[in-house]
C-alpha cells in the first residue's frame, strides 16, 4: 500500500482536464458532453482508486501492461536509486551505462537462443518503427535493397506513430492518415469467429496464412522484406489464431526469404503463460517487439529483439545505423525493467499464469457460453474475450457495430470494474498477480454487466 494518500479537489481537476488536456484515442466533444474524465489517483495490487475513493478492479492491467500489479515499492526504489546515481546519460556516441547493459543481457537471456541483442526505445510504437528501419537496413546490408514491402494483417495494432499506424491494420486510423506508408500491405486476420462459421478452424487457419503467401506472390517475393504479426491480436479483440496458422506463416516466410517480426508488446512478459507468445505458438521470428510488460508500465521503455541472422549481417557489413532516440536505454527505466523481471522470476508469475490462473480463467469464462448475448468466449493465458452477438447461431452482430460493446463497458464502469470493449468484443488482460478469487469477482461483475446489456438491447 502506498504511504501517500492525497486528497484532491476532483471537480476542479475534471474541469482543468477538459480545459487543457487532450487525451489519446478520445472524442473530446463526446467526453466533455458526458462531464469529463474519471480521475484515477492511486492503485494497489489489481485495484485502482478514483478521486472519490471508489475502488475499481482493473481487468486490463492499465493498458495490458501492469503485469506485476500496482503498488510495487521495489520498482519505485529502483528508479529512485538510479536517478540519484545517474539520472540520465545517452547510449549514443560510444557510451553505455550499467543499467542499459544489464537489461540488454537480461532480456536477451529470456529470448530464444538465436537472439543475443536488443535495441532500446520508449514505447511499442517506437520499437516497431525501429524494427521497420532495421528491416530496411538489413536488406540493404544483405545486398537486396529491392526487398522493401512489408505485410501485416487487417485489424492489427502496432502503435500510433506514423510507422506504427501504417503497420497496424486499424481502418479508422488509416482513414485519418491517408495511405501512410505505401510499401506496407494488409491481408486477412486469423479470426475464426468472424470468418469461419462453417469451416473447420484449423482449415481456416491455413487459409488465413495462405493470404500472406498470395500477397507475397502478388507483390513478387523478391520485393517482400518482412511480415509482422502479434501472436494473439490484442487491441483487435484478443484474436487467438488456430494452431495451424503460425507454423504455416513460418513455412511461408522461410520459403520466400521474408523476415518475421513478432510483435510481443502485449503477449510478452508472461501474458500467455510463457515468457513470450512465440513460445506459446512455436514462432521463430527474426525480430521481436517488446514494451508494456518489460517494465510493467512503471516507466516507459521498449525494446527490439534482434536475431543473430539480422545482427550478424548488419555488423559484418558495417556502416552506421542512423537511428536512435534520446531516451534509448534510459537508466531509470532500465533499472525498473530489471527489477520488474526480477519480481516476475522470484514470484514465478509466468508459471503461476500457466499452471493456475490461466486454466482457471478458461474454465470460469465458460459460465457465459449459454448467455443469450454471448457468441463465444475464448482465452489463452491471461488474455480473455467475450464476443457479443444478436444471434448466437449466425453470429450476427447488433447494429451499429460497437453499440453492444459500449453499453456493456459502461455497465462494468458503473460497477467499479474494468474490461475493455474492442467493438463488440469484451476483452480482459488483468495483472498477472490476479488471484483466482479476483478473477471470479471480475467475472461476477461481467455476469451482471452482460445481463444489464441484454436488457438494454431487449434480449432479456
Ligand atoms: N504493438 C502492440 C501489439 C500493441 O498492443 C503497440 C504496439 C504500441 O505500443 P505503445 O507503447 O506505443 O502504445 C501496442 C499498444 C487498446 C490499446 O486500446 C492498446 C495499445 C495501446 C493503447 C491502447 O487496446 N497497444
Amino acid at each position: 500500500m502506498t504511504d501517500i494518500i492525497r486528497n484532491y479537489d476532483v471537480d476542479a481537476l475534471v474541469k482543468l482536464d477538459m480545459s487543457h488536456h487532450l487525451h489519446p484515442f478520445t472524442d473530446h466533444k463526446g467526453l466533455h458532453g458526458e462531464g469529463g474524465s474519471r480521475i484515477i489517483t492511486r492503485a494497489d495490487g489489481v485495484y485502482l482508486y478514483d478521486g472519490h475513493g471508489e475502488k475499481i478492479i482493473d481487468g486490463m492491467a492499465g493498458l495490458w501492461c501492469v503485469n506485476v500489479g500496482y503498488g510495487r515499492k521495489e520498482l519505485a526504489e529502483a528508479a529512485y536509486r538510479q536517478m540519484l546515481e545517474l539520472p540520465y546519460y545517452n547510449t549514443f556516441f560510444k557510451t553505455a551505462h550499467p543499467p542499459s547493459i544489464e537489461l540488454a543481457e537480461k532480456v536477451a537471456g529470456k529470448l530464444p537462443a538465436n537472439f543475443n541483442r536488443v535495441f532500446f526505445s520508449n514505447s511499442g510504437s517506437e520499437a516497431n518503427d525501429t524494427n521497420l528501419r532495421l528491416v530496411h537496413h538489413y536488406w540493404q546490408s544483405a545486398g537486396k535493397p529491392e526487398k522493401v514491402n512489408v505485410i501485416s494483417r487487417e485489424n492489427a495494432y502496432h502503435g500510433s506513430t506514423v510507422a506504427g499506424a501504417a503497420l497496424g491494420g486499424m481502418a479508422p486510423m488509416h482513414k485519418q492518415g491517408g495511405k501512410l506508408i505505401p510499401t506496407i500491405h494488409h491481408v486477412m486476420q486469423p479470426y475464426p469467429f468472424k470468418y469461419a462459421l462453417e469451416m473447420d478452424p484449423e482449415e481456416f487457419g491455413l487459409k488465413a496464412a495462405k493470404a500472406v503467401e498470395e500477397k507475397i506472390l502478388e507483390l513478387g517475393p523478391e520485393t517482400v522484406a518482412a511480415f509482422i504479426g502479434e501472436p494473439i491480436q490484442g487491441a483487435g479483440g484478443v484474436i487467438i489464431p488456430p494452431e495451424s496458422y503460425w507454423p504455416e506463416i513460418q513455412r511461408i516466410c522461410r520459403e520466400y526469404d521474408v523476415l518475421l517480426i513478432c510483435d510481443e508488446v502485449i503477449c510478452g512478459f508472461g501474458r500467455t503463460g510463457n515468457w513470450f507468445g512465440l513460445e506459446t505458438f512455436g514462432i521463430e521470428p527474426d525480430l521481436i517487439t517488446m514494451a508494456k510488460g518489460l517494465s510493467s508500465g512503471y516507466l516507459p521503455i521498449a525494446a527490439s529483439g534482434v536475431s543473430d541472422k539480422v545482427a550478424d549481417i548488419i555488423m559484418e557489413k558495417g556502416g552506421e545505423f542512423f537511428h536512435g532516440y534520446t531516451y534509448s536505454g534510459h537508466p531509470a527505466a532500465c533499472a525498473v525493467a530489471i527489477a520488474n523481471i526480477e519480481i516476475m522470476e522470484r514470484e514465478k508469475l509466468v508459471e503461476r499464469v500457466r499452471e493456475e490462473t490461466a486454466p482457471h480463467l478458461a474454465r470460469a469464462l465458460r459460465r457465459f457460453d449459454d448467455h443469450p448475448l454471448v457468441g463465444e468466449t475464448r482465452s489463452r493465458g491471461l488474455l480473455g474475450a467475450i464476443e457479443l452477438v444478436q444471434d448466437k447461431a449466425t453470429r450476427t452482430r447488433f447494429k451499429p457495430d460497437g453499440k453492444a460493446g459500449g453499453l456493456c463497458r459502461d455497465h462494468f464502469v458503473k460497477r467499479n470494474a474494468i474490461m475493455r470493449a474492442c467493438g463488440d468484443v469484451m476483452v480482459m488482460s488483468p495483472p498477472l498477480t490476479i488471484t483466482t478469487a479476483e478473477i471470479d469477482a471480475l467475472l461476477d461483475v461481467a455476469a451482471e454487466a452482460l445481463d444489464a446489456t441484454a436488457k438494454d438491447l431487449g434480449v432479456m
